[in-house]
């Protein structure tokens, strides 16, 4: 139990990044108040605390505002009883190195995700989290002219999703061979924040029951998103993130400062 103001967390509520930020938290059995906005509006708390225009923010009472997912994690990983990153300075290196391309395939996996719930309403419903009404209902009356700005400022076209596709796959392989030696993890015995990361990544395409939000199932999507997704589950990559989602995502470690 926590006493005097909580930590302020603020997401787009479907949004991988927001879910590495809230997972890092979670673990490390950190108390805070999770708000939620939609795309595009998100971008005024953004700018008026973070100075940029991505979200997740993370606002400490004290005042101080972490503005990015991997500093959210590293603070997260700070107050936990075991830390996320090793110690020893090059291992921590080689998880910073992993966790950067980690993040650059979770654009790639994002988009993958866009080319099927903007040409789906249908799916609306799992955007929305706690977002204020009047956001929600901007996209439920304008759904049409924020999918075509969204297509154009995400590049969720053909040519980008081609890339996308190869990207995901090789990312995927990659992280199969670093684990074909038979490793717990991805840094070897114990998990990390390349676990964590990897996993929330590709939670945008395996969609894992344990996410922060409620997600669709695999089997909504539409065609020509459905068959990949359900091809990618099946790799023994996409096997080991749903089992990090499954055995980890709710695991609550002890907090330094609880
Ligand atoms: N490097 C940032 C990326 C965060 C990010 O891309 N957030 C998206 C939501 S999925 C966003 O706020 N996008 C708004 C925009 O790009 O205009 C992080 O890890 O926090």
């Amino acid at each position: 139990m926590s006493a005097g103001p909580l930590p302020r967390l603020i997401t787009i509520p479907i949004s991988h990044y927001g879910e590495r930020a809230r997972w890092a938290l979670d673990r490390a059995g950190i108390e805070y108040i999770e708000e939620h906005h939609l795309q595009m509006f998100a971008w005024g708390p953004a700018f008026l605390h973070g100075g940029k225009k991505t979200v997740p923010l993370l606002l400490l009472p004290g005042g101080t505002c972490l503005n990015d997912s991997g500093i959210i994690l590293d603070w997260a990983s700070r107050q936990c009883a075991e830390p996320y990153y090793p110690d020893d300075a090059a291992e921590r290196r080689a998880v910073e190195e992993l966790e950067a391309k980690l993040v650059a395939y979770g654009v790639e996996t994002r988009r993958v995700t866009y080319s099927w719930v903007l040409n789906d309403p249908s799916t609306l419903e799992y955007n929305y989290g706690r977002a204020p009404g009047w956001q929600q209902a901007f996209f439920r009356n304008a759904f049409g002219v924020a999918r075509k700005f969204a297509k154009q400022y995400l590049a969720v076209n053909p040519a980008a999703l081609a890339i996308a596709h190869e990207t995901i796959e090789r990312t995927l392989d990659d992280v199969a061979l670093q684990l074909s030696d038979g490793r717990a993890f991805l840094m070897g015995e114990r998990f990390t924040a390349a676990d964590l990361t990897f996993a929330a990544m590709s939670a945008a395409v395996l969609l894992p029951r344990e996410y922060g939000v409620p997600l669709p199932e695999a089997e909504q999507a539409i065609d020509g998103v459905r068959d990949k997704l359900l091809e990618w589950r099946e790799h023994p990559a996409a096997v080991f993130a749903l089992r990090l989602y499954r055995d980890e995502r709710r695991r609550v470690l002890k907090s330094t400062t609880a």
